[in-house]
């Protein structure tokens, strides 16, 4: 065997024993890089007679080509074979059950937001928003609650003070917002009918008991169109107490009632069964209030630059906070806000919890419950 057989032989058996892609490459260098011994080799072409340099060039560059094919061919075999091995480290099993040592649950007053939203998104409200430390003309002027009216008393009404180098003045003051209302005369002011929203957040009045906290959750509703009737108010308002209640059957009645903002003005009561230990929705002979509602007051509209000869629209207002007491059985209200672990973990809800209403709105169709 000539000399460059027994070293291309050499050089084979040293690509196929490469166990990895660093130890290729150093074959590789070895061989054909600046100082290998193929390059090496052909180097000394130069200073060969004519006719062996013909015949040792031949078998030389033949030599390389080959060589270069091999390790071309091992690369990719290496390179598959880590992929692979990468692959198996990095598998992940999709079929085993999601979290289930998840220790957080969802507050009651989040799922009920969740819900109320799916439910009115459906129905093709938006959702708006606006702050929550309001001037007195967006919480009470624009809403036809004259200067006088007793909802303005400090002892119902948190007052803000924002200018401290002057000494407090009620009728200037800020307040932080008693009703989301504010963000309804904010949405009239920018934009023209049709207007279908919900505001939902945070509102904030002086009062504490079991049923009444200084901050609490509301969501309100505002339709204003051309044609937009008190029929419409009631149609709306009865398919989201169902939706949200989850009963087939509910008997509602509408009372007359009084606000500022809204003429005529009405209270929703919705149907159930009273006993001393339950309270069941969607049956029996007794009535439960729900919410407030009316069409918007023609001041109301005018306030915020709306011609209330061309239009009208209802107006609702729900505590989010009741509406979750009634849904899920919570009796006293302070407890939503006292961040008790326990208390957390027996009404809250498992974090994986769709509220949608294609998946059944509360219970996720059961996937994680
Ligand atoms: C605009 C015009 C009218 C919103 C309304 C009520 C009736 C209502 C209470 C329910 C329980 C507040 O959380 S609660 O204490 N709300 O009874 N709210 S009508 O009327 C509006 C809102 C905005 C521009």
């Amino acid at each position: 065997m000539s000399d460059i057989e027994v070293i291309k032989k050499e050089i084979v058996e040293q690509i196929t024993n490469a166990s990895d892609l660093k130890a290729l490459d150093d074959v590789r260098v070895n061989a054909l890089g600046k100082k290998g011994r193929i390059t090496e080799l052909l180097k000394t072409l130069g200073s060969m007679p004519m006719e062996e340099r013909i015949e040792f060039g031949k078998q030389i560059n033949a030599v390389k080509a080959e060589l270069d094919t091999l390790l071309t061919n091992q690369k990719q075999v290496l390179e598959t074979k880590q992929l692979n091995e990468k692959l198996k480290k990095e598998v992940i099993d999709v079929t085993l059950p999601c979290r289930p040592e998840t220790q957080g649950r969802i507050h009651p007053i989040s799922k009920v937001y969740e819900e109320v939203v799916a439910i009115f998104s459906e129905m093709g409200f938006e959702v708006a928003d606006g702050p929550e430390i309001e001037d007195q003309f967006h919480n009470f002027n624009a809403l036809n609650t004259p200067p006088n009216h007793p909802a303005r008393q400090m002892q119902d009404t948190f007052y803000v003070n924002n200018d401290v180098t002057k000494e407090f003045d009620k009728d200037s003051a800020y307040v932080v917002r008693t009703q989301t209302s504010s963000v309804q005369i904010r949405t009239m002011e920018k934009k023209q009918p049709p207007i279908r929203i919900i505001a939902p957040g945070r509102t904030y009045r002086s009062d504490y008991d079991a049923t009444h906290t200084p901050m609490f959750h509301q969501v309100e509703g505002l339709v204003v169109d051309k044609k937009t009737t008190m029929a419409d108010l009631k149609g709306c308002l009865y398919d989201f107490m169902k939706e949200f209640f989850e009963v087939d059957d509910l008997k509602v009645r509408f009372r007359p009632s009084f606000f500022p903002f809204t003429e005529p003005s009405a209270e929703m009561d919705i149907g159930c069964l009273k006993s001393k230990t339950e309270l069941k929705i969607g049956t029996g002979n007794d009535w439960l209030e729900v919410l407030g509602c009316g069409m918007v007051h023609p001041n109301v509209l005018k306030a915020c630059g709306i011609d209330p000869e061309e239009y009208q629209g209802f107006a609702f207002g729900v505590g989010m906070d009741r509406l979750a007491m009634l849904k899920y059985g919570i009796p006293d209200l302070r407890t939503f806000f006292e961040s008790d672990v326990r208390w957390i973990k027996n009404y809250g809800f498992a974090p994986l919890d769709i509220s949608a209403m294609t998946l059944g709105l509360s219970g996720n169709g059961g996937l994680t419950r």
